[in-house]
């Protein structure tokens, strides 16, 4: 049987699934069920509505939201639930995620979203934080998310080769 996804990964844009895969890999690797969709705030806002008011009613836990340009995607979803949103600023042609990022980060106080770094490097952080936050509540996960620690560490070579 395959586990509920406690985990949404949605995108503005099929262009930003290379970064969100960094999530999504990071997800696989500690075994938590993540579902990947494509929600664009601007091209779908009736599939944003959709997704935003039923992602608790769907299990969601942690909804992890990558967007570029004007991203107005984590935002608007966290405007439409409960359910904690960590924003990913995608690295844009025009001006290298600068614009993603503080499309994101700058929300008004009331409707947070968790901003992480721009590009793949917060894309990866997104799906460890998202375990993080799900790690509160499950022994197991904490145990898998400390060994992933530990197995980073022990790869960190004393010397350059
Ligand atoms: C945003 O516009 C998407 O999140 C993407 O990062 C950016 C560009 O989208 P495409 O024109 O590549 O579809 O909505």
């Amino acid at each position: 049987m395959t586990a509920a996804p406690l985990v949404a990964i949605v995108m503005g844009s099929q262009s930003d699934w290379p970064t969100m895969q960094r999530a999504a890999e990071m997800l696989d690797r500690l075994e938590v069920a993540y579902e990947a969709r494509i929600v664009s705030a601007h091209r779908t806002p009736d599939r944003l509505v959709e997704f935003a008011k039923t992602a608790a009613g769907n299990g969601f836990k942690v909804v992890i939201a990558g967007a570029g340009g004007a991203a107005h995607l984590p935002g608007m979803i966290a405007s439409m639930t409960h359910v904690p949103v960590l924003g990913v600023p995608v690295q844009s042609k025009a001006l290298s995620g600068q614009d993603s990022l503080l499309s994101i980060v700058q929300m008004p106080a009331g409707i947070p979203v968790g901003t992480l770094a721009i590009g793949e490097a917060g894309a990866a952080n997104a799906g460890l934080l998202a375990a993080a936050i799900l790690a509160t509540g499950d022994d197991a996960l904490a145990e898998r998310l400390k060994a992933f620690r530990a197995e980073q560490t022990a790869s960190v070579a004393e010397k350059p080769a």
